[in-house]
């Protein structure tokens, strides 16, 4: 037999990163029809010139719904090392300069934090939803420590050096199903569908 779908809502995930996109798809109910980037033909740089991550998550999904007229959000996060001031926060994609490069990024917070003791750390999720013309921000944020030399092959980005309080893995060493159920971006994804499952009733 035929599964028919209706899609009651759908919404633009403003993302270029592919890895952002596989942890979402886990969690986005079925009445919601996501769209890409390409979907739409949006091909340009969206430029993150934000001082803050939630600046630039609104700054990401403002960017489509003015040019293209989609509802849409976005997902802009970072990395915050408190004895390195919360770096390398807004910067974490391009902590270690231009072409992004996550193992060079990864060597560069272990440099700087060779000699300190004080290894805590939180990831930080900001996702900026904008329908119609309402603009809603849900965050979310895990606490954690920076270890010593990356450990674990899964996940991305910064995942290999952070471990998460009460547990003995690094994000990288996890399962998406499990990196999903405690992360940054599934706290602020959780908040997302709730709000939105509000929104279709
Ligand atoms: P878009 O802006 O296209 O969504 P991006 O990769 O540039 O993709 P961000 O501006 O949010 O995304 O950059 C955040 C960087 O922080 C990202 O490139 C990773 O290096 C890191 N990061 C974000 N989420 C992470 C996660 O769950 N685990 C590990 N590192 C993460």
């Amino acid at each position: 037999m035929k599964i028919i779908t209706t899609h009651k809502m759908t919404l633009v995930f403003a993302t270029n990163n592919q890895n952002k996109i596989k942890e979402i798809k886990t969690f986005i109910p079925k009445f919601i029809k996501i769209l890409s980037l390409q979907d739409i033909g949006c091909f340009e740089e969206i430029e993150e010139t934000g001082k803050t991550i939630s600046e630039n998550a609104f700054i990401k999904s403002s960017y489509i719904k003015n040019n293209y007229g989609y509802n849409c959000f976005s997902d802009d996060s970072g990395l915050e090392v408190d004895k390195l001031g919360g770096e390398p926060g807004v910067f974490s994609a391009r902590y270690a300069g231009i072409p992004v490069d996550s193992d060079k990024n990864i060597d560069l917070i272990l440099k700087k934090m060779k000699s300190i003791i004080n290894r805590s750390a939180q990831f930080r999720t900001c996702i900026s939803l904008i329908t119609e013309n309402k603009s809603q921000l849900f965050e979310g944020i895990v606490k954690g420590k920076i270890i010593d030399s990356p450990r674990g092959s899964a996940g991305f980005g910064y995942d290999s050096i952070f471990k998460p309080d009460n547990l003995n893995k690094t994000f990288a060493e996890l399962s998406l199903k499990k990196k999903n159920e405690i992360s940054h971006r599934g706290i602020a994804l959780k908040k997302l569908i709730k709000y939105l499952i509000k929104l279709n009733i």
